[in-house]
C-alpha cells in the first residue's frame, strides 16, 4: 500500500522567522512587537515624513475609512520600534519582525502582505562600524558561513546615513568567475541585495523622547519573504501565501 505523508511541517518562513529570533536573542536583542493596524503618527510622522513629505510615496499605503482618522496597515515594523523607544530608555537592542501591508500589485516578487524585519541599538556612540559587525555576524549565522558585505550609499528618510546592504553570495562566495556566471543567487554578480540601513536620524530619536546628544543608534530593515526566497532557492513569493501542501511538505 502507497504510504501517504502524515507528518507536519513548518512553513518556510516559519522557519527562518524562528531562526532569526533565536540569532537575535543569543546576540542579546529583545523581541518586540506592535499592532498591525496603525496610526499615522508612528507609521510616518514620528519617522521624519511630515504629511506631504515625498518619501512617503516611497511606501503605497493601504488608509482605513473613515479616512479622516488617518489610520492605516502598517507599511514596515518601525512603529514597533518608535513605541519602544517612547517606553524604554536607551540602552535598547531590539528586533521587530513582523507582518506588513503594501496597497501594490502582486507580482513573482511583490506581495501586498509579507514579513518584514526591523532591528534597532540605541545606546552611546553606537556608529556605523557597530552596524556593519552585527549584520555581518547576524547574516553568518543565518546562512551558516562568513559572508563579505558592501555597503552602498541610499536614502531613506529615518536614517542619516542611509545604506543598501549586500553580502557576498552564500552559494557561490562570488569567488570563481566561472562559478559566478552561473549562479543562481546571484546571477553572476557574487553580490546579493540583503538589506537596508543607517544611523537613526536625530529628528527620529528626538520625537520619541530620546535626547540625540547624548544618544545615538543605528537601524535596519529587510524583507523576511526575500531572505526565505534566497535561502531555499524559491522564485516566487506568491507560494508562500497560497496554502499548497506541495511547498510546504519539502520543508
Ligand atoms: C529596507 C530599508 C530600513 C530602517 C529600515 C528604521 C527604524 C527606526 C529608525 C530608523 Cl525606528 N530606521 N528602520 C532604517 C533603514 C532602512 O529598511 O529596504 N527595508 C526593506
Amino acid at each position: 500500500m502507497e504510504m501517504k505523508e502524515i507528518t507536519g511541517h513548518l512553513h518556510p518562513l516559519t522557519l527562518v522567522l524562528t531562526d532569526i529570533n533565536r540569532i537575535f536573542t543569543e546576540m542579546g536583542f529583545t523581541i518586540a512587537d506592535g499592532p498591525e493596524i496603525e496610526t499615522e503618527f508612528y507609521n510616518f510622522d514620528s519617522l521624519n515624513m511630515p504629511e506631504h513629505h515625498p518619501a512617503r510615496d516611497m511606501w503605497d499605503t493601504f488608509w482605513l475609512k473613515p479616512l479622516n482618522a488617518r489610520k492605516l496597515l502598517r507599511t514596515h515594523t518601525s512603529p514597533v520600534q518608535v513605541r519602544y523607544m517612547e517606553a524604554h530608555k536607551p540602552p535598547l537592542r531590539i528586533i521587530a519582525p513582523g507582518k506588513v501591508f503594501r496597497h501594490e500589485a502582486t507580482d513573482a516578487t511583490h506581495e501586498a502582505q509579507f514579513y518584514q524585519l526591523e532591528g534597532l541599538v540605541v545606546g552611546e556612540n553606537i556608529s556605523m562600524a557597530n552596524l556593519k559587525w552585527t549584520i555581518e555576524t547576524f547574516l553568518e549565522k543565518l546562512f551558516g558561513k562568513k559572508t563579505n558585505l558592501r555597503l552602498r550609499p541610499s536614502y531613506f528618510p529615518f536614517v542619516e546615513p542611509g545604506v543598501e546592504v549586500d553580502m557576498s553570495c552564500f552559494k557561490c562566495d562570488g569567488k570563481n568567475p566561472e562559478e559566478i556566471l552561473q549562479c543562481s543567487v546571484c546571477k553572476g554578480t557574487g553580490f546579493v541585495e540583503i538589506l537596508g540601513a543607517g544611523l537613526v536620524h536625530p529628528k527620529v530619536l528626538e520625537s520619541s523622547g530620546i535626547d540625540s546628544k547624548k544618544f545615538s543608534g543605528f537601524a535596519f530593515g529587510c524583507g523576511v519573504d526575500r531572505i526565505a526566497m534566497l535561502k531555499y532557492g524559491i522564485d516566487d513569493v506568491r507560494l508562500f501565501y497560497q496554502g499548497d501542501l506541495r511547498l510546504v511538505s519539502q520543508f
